[in-house]
């Protein structure tokens, strides 16, 4: 039996809200005891992950005084050292406080705003300090209930101008680089929840918003599987169109029903053919990222079952790692691709990069289109295989 233990090259990451989740639910009290940000840190240890992230507010409350953040994050920082855990990536806090009712950066009104730049500036500050070279951003009030109150053109620019601003303080504070070297942000999209809807609510329509920003070097995504899942998405073919960019700068990873509400669930617990072919795809391109698992436990666990939750999103990763090994050396796999992809090489005098004669050329071949229509391919018995290999009868 192979052995699925994570070791930190697995670069397995955790937020402090993800394992520390209380079971609190819009219809239900917290049903476990609240973990401080130390004893979450000797419980990522305890289950083998490599790293930590946070917002600012889940290590340091937002009424704290200067010498109580000192205190919390010296705690921290020697929690970190006793460990060897490590904080790749860390974010803000710009959803739960009254304060962020009406959005953060987006938010009507000009105080709201300028307090978001305050707060995050703070926590760009503590999340360097901490050792991140990631900085997350998702906005989860930036959005509405009813598009009557904002023009979401000028929604887009607050946030824009945001964006613009905080790049300049981390250029500004020898943070990062304008090539993207250095702390970089990475956008997570969502498509509601819990505002009523969200903007820039996929990670393709992040993709497009990151190339009108004045340092697009420094921005990429950080895609969220039950996020894409939630709208009915295939969120394979958002991270693919992630890395193409080279945007694919952080993931968070756990599982959802599709047209469910954000449920966080254990990575693979919802879809395991869906994660299969995404642990396969950033395997197989060599993602070198963080796999931050941004999930949580059921509201039934208890702490040992909050730390099989945490076991589980590891050890099912490392299954599907072992299990795309195989898809790759399994030699009726490799056949029944290399029937599907063969290529006579007759089309190539007509591929790649325009030229007039290739065009003129092609507009003037006679094509059998007849026999284009008959040609089948054999996906039902390749995807059989994956189903196969997955059942583990392969
Ligand atoms: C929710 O999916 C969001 C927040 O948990 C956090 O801001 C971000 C970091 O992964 N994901
Ligand atoms: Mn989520
Ligand atoms: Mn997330």
């Amino acid at each position: 039996m192979a052995n699925y233990t994570p070791k930190p090259e697995h670069k397995f990451t955790f937020g402090l809200w993800t394992v520390g989740n209380i079971g609190r639910d819009p219809f239900g009290e917290p049903v476990r005891p609240a973990l401080s940000p130390v004893e979450i840190v000797h419980l990522l240890a305890e289950v083998g992950a490599w790293g930590v992230n946070f917002h600012d507010n889940d290590l340091v409350p937002i009424d704290a005084t200067p010498s109580q953040r000192d205190k919390i994050v010296s705690d921290f920082k020697k929690a970190l050292a006793d460990t060897g855990i490590v904080v790749p990536m860390a974010t803000t806090n710009l959803f739960s406080d009254p304060a962020f009712r009406d959005g953060a950066f987006t938010s009507n009104d000009p105080k709201v705003r300028a307090y978001a730049l305050h707060k995050t500036m703070h926590a760009i500050d503590l999340g360097v300090e901490l050792g991140a070279k990631i900085y997350v951003f998702w906005g989860g009030r930036e959005g509405t209930e009813t598009d009557a109150g904002k023009n979401p053109l000028e929604a887009g620019k607050w946030f824009r101008e945001a964006l613009n601003f905080l790049s300049e303080y981390v250029l500004d504070n020898g943070y990062g680089a304008a090539d993207g070297s250095g702390l970089k942000f990475a956008l997570e999209a969502k498509p509601n929840e819990p505002r009523g809807d969200i903007y820039l609510s996929t990670t393709g329509a992040m993709l497009g918003f990151i190339e009108t920003l004045d340092h697009p070097e420094m921005v990429g995504v950080n895609p969220e599987v039950a996020h894409e899942t939630m709208a009915g998405l295939n969120f394979l073919h958002h991270v693919a169109q992630a890395w193409d960019r080279g945007k694919l700068f952080h993931i968070d990873l756990n599982d959802q029903g599709i047209g469910r509400y954000d449920q966080d669930f254990r990575f693979g617990a919802v879809n395991l053919k869906s994660a299969f072919f995404l642990v396969k795809f950033l395997e197989d391109v060599g993602y070198d990222g963080s796999r931050h698992f941004d999930a949580h436990a059921y509201r039934t666990a208890d702490y040992e079952d909050v730390k099989a939750f945490a076991r589980g999103c590891m050890r099912t990763y490392l299954i599907l790692k072992e299990k795309a090994e195989q898809f790759n050396a399994d030699s009726e796999i490799q056949a029944l691709l290399a029937e599907i992809t063969a290529d006579d090489g007759s089309m190539d005098g007509f591929k790649g990069a325009y030229l007039a004669e290739k065009a003129a050329a092609l507009k003037a071949y006679t094509f059998d289109r007849p026999a284009l229509g008959r040609r089948g391919q054999p996906y039902e018995r390749l995807d059989q295989l994956v189903v196969e290999l997955l059942l583990g009868v392969r």
